[in-house]
């Protein structure tokens, strides 16, 4: 094992949080969890803050280190136990096409997802403002649901033949595009056999039986 630190591991079920779950999963390192409830705004406790003043998970400590931010933690879990192959090197140009598809879903897609789940985030307590929030999110989400269809044409996993912590990120933002809140979304072949195929792996399924001992939620095609 090539990190001898002592991971701890805050998440919320289902949140983007989940994408780090499965790579810490996927990883074989030894990680305690410690779940961070959204619903009560644990988050927004002293405890939790003091780890991370954003007040958001995902957050990984590493002994005394803490690292935030799903898409670097992803990268972190991706550089660690080699033989895993959760994220190819520097150099091979595959590395670099996952660090386009995990920037393109914090950046895009988690930030659509937020605008029409909690468009207050953008617009305050304006209701008209809300709404504009929100139809614009609809929009924003088909361009970019439009994008990952393109890009995952003829594709098995995100960068090619193998799995990398940029599926699992896909996996859980297309988990997020099947939720009611939705009103309107393209239909999106590519990023739903993806999403499958991240599915059918052992450690996801171990991870979603976990997070849904908390709170449950659906996978759609289950
Ligand atoms: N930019 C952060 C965003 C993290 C984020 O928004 N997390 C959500 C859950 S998906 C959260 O903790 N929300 C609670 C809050 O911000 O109060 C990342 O990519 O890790």
């Amino acid at each position: 094992m090539s990190v001898d630190e002592k991971l701890t591991f805050f998440y919320f079920p289902r949140a983007c949080s989940l994408a780090v779950h499965i790579a810490l999963e996927e990883s074989g390192l030894d990680y305690e969890r410690r779940i961070v409830d959204l619903r009560t705004q644990q988050n927004r406790g002293a405890e939790y803050l003091a780890t991370n003043p954003t007040g958001a998970v995902p957050a990984l400590t590493i002994g005394e280190h803490t690292l935030t931010e799903a898409h670097a933690i992803l990268t972190y879990l991706g550089d660690q136990n080699l033989e895993k192959n959760l994220l190819p090197q520097p150099g091979d140009f595959r590395r670099y096409q996952a660090h386009q598809w995990m920037n393109f879903m914090s950046s895009s897609v988690h930030t659509y997802v937020r605008s029409i789940f909690r468009s207050s985030v953008y617009a305050g307590e304006d209701h008209e403002a809300n709404a504009a929030v929100k139809a614009q999110g609809i929009k924003n989400l088909a361009k970019a649901t439009a994008t990952v269809e393109q890009r995952l044409a003829g594709q098995r996993w995100a960068i090619g033949d193998e799995f990398s912590v940029a599926d699992a990120y896909l996996f859980v933002m297309y988990l997020w595009t099947t939720d009611d809140r939705i009103a309107s979304i393209p239909e999106r072949p590519n990023w739903e056999a993806l999403a499958k195929r991240v599915w059918q792996r052992p450690a996801v399924q171990r991870v979603v039986a976990v997070e849904r001992q908390d709170r449950n939620y659906a996978i759609p095609w289950e």
